[in-house]
C-alpha cells in the first residue's frame, strides 16, 4: 500500500513545473492578442520607472470621470497558482482617484496618492479557470487632476501543470485503482 501511495504521489509532483505565465515590458510598443487598453491608456515612452524605455499608462494628466484601463486575457486552467509582480508610479488626489488591480471584477489592490513602487498580487484564488480577466483600472472623480499612473515590468510567476488533465486524470485513476486492488488482496 505504502510504495503504491508513494508512487502516486510521485507521478503527480512531476506533472507540476514552475514557470513564467505572462511576462510584458512595453519595449516593442505592442500588446499582444490578449491585452487591449481603453480610455486614456497607451504605450508611451518614459524613462521615469528606471528600467527599459516605455510604460502604459497616463501620457498626459487625467480628465474628470475619466475610466482608463489595461486588461489582460490569461488561460489559468492547468495552473496551480501564481503571482503578478509589476512596478508603478502614480501621482492622483488621494481622497479621490484611484489606481486597481481586478481579478475577474474583484478589487485585489487599490494604490491612491502619490507612490512609487513594486506591488506584488496573489492570484492563487483564479487557479483552474479557463478565462481569467486582470484589469489595470484607473478612475478619477470630478475636481483636482493630477499625472495619473505609469506602469511597467509586468510579470506572472505561476507552478504549471505540465501533463494534460486527461493524462493527469489517468495517472490518478490507475494509482487508485492500484491502491484499491492491495486494499482488496489485504482483505481476502
Ligand atoms: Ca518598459
Amino acid at each position: 500500500m505504502k510504495k503504491s501511495l508513494f508512487v502516486l504521489l510521485l507521478a503527480l509532483s512531476n506533472t507540476l513545473s514552475a514557470e513564467t505565465i505572462f511576462q510584458q515590458d512595453f519595449e516593442t510598443s505592442l500588446l499582444g492578442p490578449n491585452e487591449s487598453v481603453t480610455g486614456a491608456f497607451s504605450v508611451s515612452n518614459s524613462s521615469y520607472l528606471g528600467n527599459g524605455t516605455y510604460v502604459i499608462g497616463h501620457e498626459s494628466p487625467y480628465s474628470p470621470f475619466e475610466s482608463s484601463a489595461y486588461i489582460l486575457s490569461l488561460d489559468f486552467t492547468n495552473v496551480q497558482d501564481a503571482v503578478l509582480t509589476f512596478d508603478y508610479n502614480i501621482e492622483t488626489e488621494a481622497c479621490c482617484d484611484k489606481f486597481s488591480i481586478l481579478s475577474n471584477g474583484d478589487v485585489n489592490d487599490t494604490l491612491s496618492g502619490t507612490m512609487s513602487g513594486q506591488l506584488v498580487v496573489d492570484l492563487a484564488s483564479l487557479t483552474g479557470l479557463e478565462n481569467v480577466a486582470l484589469t489595470f483600472r484607473f478612475v478619477s472623480d470630478a475636481s483636482i487632476q493630477r499625472q495619473g499612473v505609469i506602469f511597467d515590468n509586468i510579470l506572472i510567476d505561476g507552478t504549471i501543470s505540465s501533463v494534460p488533465v486527461p493524462a493527469a486524470f489517468w495517472l490518478f485513476s490507475s494509482g487508485l485503482l492500484g491502491l484499491i486492488g492491495i486494499a482488496r488482496r489485504k482483505n481476502a
